[in-house]
């Protein structure tokens, strides 16, 4: 280990190609043995191993910036730039990023988790050193489906045309998460001339394409580019999942893995989930519908492994829709379809639905014909990033007008509802619903699923809440003898009903896992207000910031949104 650890820190500028061969072997074993222990971004990192040796034999890092789009790809990076010693730390509190953040090295520029920046990111910094005259290149990796993206499309449309020191190094592996999709995926596919005259048609200068895992070849080509008079394109063809027969041969199950055995790839302890995900019922469910209605259409951006809807795309290929990480123009899409008699089911994890915001407003929401918009991993989503988290969505989307916004508390709630509003879709629909196991509080009525359920009356005080903060409200509820209503509908606000309620009680509590600002309590204070209610209005939920990995337990205890905090809150408020 010691070895190995000395040939880390060592300058990769003075290796030869055997050397930094010799050198990829080793962070390989490294790689599949230490990630099976924490779970990560296995299959992605074994197809970036060498192309990274050879950046950093070519690049002074970070004089000579290198930006990994996404930052999924980074393992091989934070292995060269002293940061073996995290690695055990990977997925528990506190512990190593699964992306690239500046909180750990001086090499990583940004807080880079969600696909398409690192073009435009890297154009900026290049366009800010030619200005000052500085000649120092600066490098943008990025995947075959993120350079799809529509930012990363704007920025492509840009680099050409500038005269900057800006080099585009091209991962294609031929997946996104899923197997790759759409006219770059054609071209790229065993038709170099077609990949070739697409980017010198643009004015770039394109080398390769190359075998990415073969590091003479690719340090050649990035010599090349550090030379090049046009801004070049590097098209290394890598193999995801490389030198690991369970991840090579299923890149999808294994572009990130829980922790696995190492022999056979199987998920072994910590993170096996069983058919009851959230996830998991979103799939049975639009399955069912779209057996009994020929114009339901389903599309999702790259984002099947969250949203639970392999089994349906494989079941109804001409009405499911995958184009690839397209947050904005999935959801425009959509709106065709529905302008043209179809009804949507759009499945997004609800931290990249921020990409498509605009569209939300100016497309789904202004034309206003039926859509649902399944939104998961709302709230807290574990140990994935700051950046991943949903814990935003309540807040910007109670701003826009015509759309209905819905947060079920278990899985009867989301089964009944989701039923309710394809049986009558009357505008577009917005059904949220968190990261983690599913929770099953028994059978709902029908009628009045679209309304809110008041479930205990209390005496003094009343608890509003909503989706999975239900559990812990209730649990405080009934330490307490309080009133409970869960909301059910969070927009438009059910006014009518919860005045009613409010109006027996002198204190509300409102419980969310999302920022304060915006979110439910905003909206219940506004209510209180317009209504003449004189009670007194405790609001829990996220202050407005950006928020550490973590457990959603974890989480959920250090900002005192578990029952326990509820409780101490309410203490330390109404002393
Ligand atoms: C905007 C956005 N959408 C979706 C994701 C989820 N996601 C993470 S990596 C990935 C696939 C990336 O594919 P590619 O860029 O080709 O890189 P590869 O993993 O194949 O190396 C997806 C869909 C994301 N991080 N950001």
């Amino acid at each position: 280990m010691d070895e190995f650890k000395k040939k880390l820190a060592a300058n990769l500028h003075d290796f030869t190609c055997q050397e930094l061969t010799e050198l990829a072997d080793e962070i390989r074993q490294f790689l599949i043995l230490q990630i099976s222990k924490t779970g990560g971004h296995i299959g992605a990192n074994l197809g970036t191993i060498e192309l990274t040796l050879a950046l950093h034999s070519v690049f002074n890092s970070p004089q000579e910036p290198l930006l990994f789009d996404t930052g999924h790809t980074g393992y091989t990076h934070k292995l060269l730039t002293d940061r073996i010693h995290l690695f055990d730390s990977l997925n528990s509190y506190g512990g190593m990023n699964r992306f690239l953040t500046p909180k750990e090295s001086e090499h990583d520029l940004i807080e880079a988790s969600h696909a398409g920046t690192a073009l435009s990111l890297g154009l900026g910094l290049a366009k800010a050193r030619y200005l000052e005259g500085n000649e120092a290149p600066v490098v943008s990796i990025i995947g075959d489906a993120a350079l799809a993206e529509g930012s990363s499309m704007e920025a492509l449309n840009h680099a050409a045309v500038e005269n900057t020191n800006l080099i585009i190094v091209l991962n294609d592996n031929g997946y996104a998460i899923s197997p790759g999709f759409g006219a770059f995926f054609e071209a790229f596919k065993d038709q170099p001339a077609r990949a070739k005259s697409i980017f010198e048609g643009m004015g770039y200068q394109y080398l390769g394409p190359v075998d990415g895992h073969n590091i003479d070849e690719t340090r050649k080509l990035l010599k090349l580019a550090k030379n090049s008079s046009k801004t070049p394109i590097v098209h290394l063809k890598t193999i995801k999942g490389k030198g690991w027969y369970p991840a090579n041969n299923n890149p999808y199950r294994h572009h990130y893995s829980p922790p696995y055995d190492t022999t056979t790839g199987d998920p072994v302890g910590i993170g096996v989930q069983k058919n009851n995900t959230y996830p998991d019922i979103v799939g049975r469910l639009v399955q069912k519908t779209m057996e009994e209605n020929e114009r339901i259409v389903c599309l999702t951006p790259s984002t099947l492994y969250a949203t639970g809807l392999s089994s349906v795309f494989e079941k109804f290929p001409s009405r499911c829709i995958d184009p690839g990480m397209q947050e904005q123009h999935t959801l425009t899409l959509a709106v065709g379809l529905a302008l043209s008699g179809m009804l949507p089911i759009v499945a997004y994890q609800s931290t990249f639905l921020q990409r498509a915001f605009h569209q939300l407003i100016h497309d789904v929401c202004f034309t206003n014909l039926p859509m649902i918009i399944l939104s998961t991993r709302s709230g807290f989503s574990g140990y994935d990033n700051p950046t991943h988290h949903g814990i935003y969505d309540i807040s910007y989307m109670r701003a826009i007008p015509n759309l209905t916004i819905y947060y079920p508390k278990d899985k009867n709630e989301l089964e009944t509802m989701f039923n309710n509003i394809v049986a009558d879709p009357r505008g577009p629909v917005v059904i949220m619903m968190p990261y983690g196991s599913v929770e099953d509080f028994g059978a709902v009525s029908d009628e009045n699923i679209l309304k809110p359920e008041e479930v205990f009356v209390g005496t003094d005080i009343v608890f509003i809440t909503v989706g999975n903060k239900f559990k812990a409200a209730k649990e405080a509820a009934l330490s307490l003898g309080a009133g409970l209503v869960n909301i059910r509908q969070l927009k438009p606000l059910p006014e009518v009903e919860l005045v009613e309620v409010v109006q027996k009680y002198k204190k509300v509590v409102t419980i969310e896992e999302g920022i304060l600002d915006g979110g439910l309590g905003s909206a219940v204070a506004a209510m209180l207000f317009d209504n003449k209610l004189k009670v007194s209005l405790l609001r829990l939920g996220l202050p407005s910031a950006f928020i550490e990995p973590g457990s959603n337990e974890e989480l959920c205890k250090l900002y005192g949104l578990d029952s326990n905090g509820i409780l101490e809150s309410i203490e330390s408020f109404w002393p």
